[in-house]
């Protein structure tokens, strides 16, 4: 134990000695390794007793780490949302008996093998919290979320108690991307609705938002030398709607609201290809040869920029350069994809241009793995989606891979036939093909080193607002975080399925449209 823990505990201990003396409160017997925890923990070893979080609980957070304090915050917040406490944080409010703390702590520990990785210890009178970073112990903190009972137990005491079950949880992520895609391009979505993904997003680890900024329908984001790009390109959607765009502003709105999160946002520029809006923006940036006018439907590869012209990478380093400044990721997507209008050798020629540019403003390059087909950097990393053989070629490159194999993945397909929303040309999709995959040996002959996680991707042609975004997203998007999170080997359908159901109360609790598929017993 460092001093500082000590310290506390004497804090603590003159605290509640000041007081009347504890009634000891006897819990039903509890079992923390029943608890529906999603994903699921690498090790769980119950106790047996609980720890009562109740009106004199106080989060203790360490003192020399701003960000402990932020999740201590933040824990504190969704405990009053959930059960009505006011828990201070690092503060005794005055009347309030310390009787039982949660301290959240910055360890140096070596079992603490990760960035995210956190151990969490709860005791009948304490609760620790222990990660390497504030990132680790805001993982944590999902965890601990999870394991609030929906309703207080009001016979034990004289004011109402939350049994928390006792025991002792050691966690590690498998991967280290752990991602969803939105595609804000095809319809737009609102800075809420966005932040509202976000929070659903992190509540089960999710550390990654992949933006599709733009494509032939819309052009999303504010770009103050290029204006016409969000004044022209942002004003269509698919259907004809208004379409819309983030401002600089709101982009960097929705990038502090991730980092308060611990997730990243990806802002991904689609080219060659997907450019209709851009070039309607700005003639000069069209290739294809044909005039130019507003496209609202939903076909795909008709557009390329010319990448011939000087003009259009320079105009391509001003929109990169400016994404650039206001998005603390490491990554920028230029996509890539479906550049069918584009000669293959300019193609070729475009990717190797533009990996420079990128690399220039300090970002390392991602894309959808049809720019494997260029000569493409070792830290340029590539996103699968359809062919598995540019995937393998990039890795013998060096390149790390994300993987969003499209029949496996993509939010955007239907579950089934009866699914109101969705597309269906990679196939259904329903919530256990989704889980059942392992990412680990999914393409034969990508080592398991060259894979940086997984990304699920919610295309949307078919859906305009954040209904109809979880409908499609939920329980899907649950089940990946799993994939992404826990360890291969622990995963089972089955057991799955039922822990599935118990995440109803919170999913009520949000409000998430999420799509009741009837292979589920969503009544158990
Ligand atoms: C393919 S996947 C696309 C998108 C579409 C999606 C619809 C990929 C890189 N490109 O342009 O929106 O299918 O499912």
């Amino acid at each position: 134990m460092s001093l500082r823990v000590a310290l506390l505990f004497i804090v603590v201990i003159s605290i509640s000695g000041c007081q009347p003396e504890k009634k000891q409160i006897i819990f039903p017997e509890t079992d923390l390794s029943k608890a529906a925890l999603i994903p699921k923990p690498v090790k769980v070893v119950p106790t047996g007793s609980a720890f009562g979080l109740a009106k004199n609980t106080i989060i203790y957070t360490s003192p020399n780490d701003k960000g402990f304090e932020k999740a201590g915050h933040f824990l504190s917040e969704k405990l009053k949302a959930k059960t009505g406490l006011d828990i201070a944080v690092n503060n005794t409010n005055g009347e309030k008996i310390a009787e039982r703390f949660i301290y959240i702590n910055q360890s140096e520990s070596e079992d603490l093998q990760q960035p995210e990785s956190y151990q969490l210890y709860v005791k009948k009178d304490s609760i620790f919290l222990n990660a390497k970073t504030a990132a680790g112990a805001f993982r944590g903190i999902q965890t601990l979320r999870q394991l609030i009972p929906e309703q207080s137990n009001d016979t034990l005491t004289t004011y109402p108690l939350w049994p928390i079950p006792t025991g002792k949880i050691l966690d590690d992520p498998k991967f280290e991307y752990r991602g969803a895609m939105l595609d804000v391009a095809r319809h737009f979505f609102t800075v809420d609705e966005v932040k509202r993904f976000m929070d659903l997003l992190a509540y089960y680890k999710y550390n990654t938002l992949h933006l599709h900024l733009s494509d032939d329908q819309g052009w999303r984001i504010e770009i103050k030398s290029w204006p016409k790009l969000t004044q022209v390109g942002g004003a269509t959607e698919v259907g004809g709607g208004a379409g819309g765009f983030y401002t600089q502003e709101d982009y960097k709105e929705l990038v502090d609201y991730a980092k308060d999160r611990h997730i990243t946002i990806i802002p991904e520029i689609d080219m060659p290809g997907h450019t209709n809006a851009a070039s309607l923006s700005y003639p000069f940036l069209n290739g294809n040869g044909k005039p130019l006018k507003s496209y609202t439907g939903t076909q795909v590869g008709f557009s390329t920029f010319d990448a011939q012209k000087d003009e259009v990478y320079t105009f391509l380093d001003d929109v990169i350069r400016e994404i650039s400044s206001i998005s603390p990721s490491p990554y920028f997507h230029i996509g890539g994809d479906e550049s069918h209008a584009t000669k293959k050798g300019d193609y070729i020629l475009f990717v190797e241009k533009v990996e420079k540019i990128v690399q220039k403003h300090g970002k390392q390059m991602v894309g959808w793995n049809e720019i494997a087909q260029a000569k493409i950097g070792a830290s340029t990393i590539i996103q699968l989606w359809n062919e598995p053989h540019n995937a393998i070629k990039a890795a013998s490159t060096g390149s790390k891979i994300i993987l969003s194999p499209s029949e496996k993945t993509y939010l955007d397909m239907k579950y089934d036939s009866l699914s109101k929303f969705g597309l269906t040309w990679a196939g259904f999709i329903p919530v256990d093909v989704a889980y059942q995959w392992n990412p680990e040996t999914y393409v034969e002959g990508l080592p398991k080193e060259s894979i940086l996680g997984i990304e699920a991707p919610l295309w949307s042609e078919t859906i305009s607002n954040s209904e109809e975004m979880e409908y499609l997203a939920f329980p899907r998007a649950i089940g990946y975080a799993e994939l992404a999170w826990s360890a291969s080997e622990n995963l089972n359908w089955e057991e799955y399925k039922e822990r599935l159901v118990k995440q109803v109360p919170f999913l009520k609790r949000m409000n998430v449209n999420y799509y009741p598929a009837e292979q589920i017993d969503w009544e158990e």
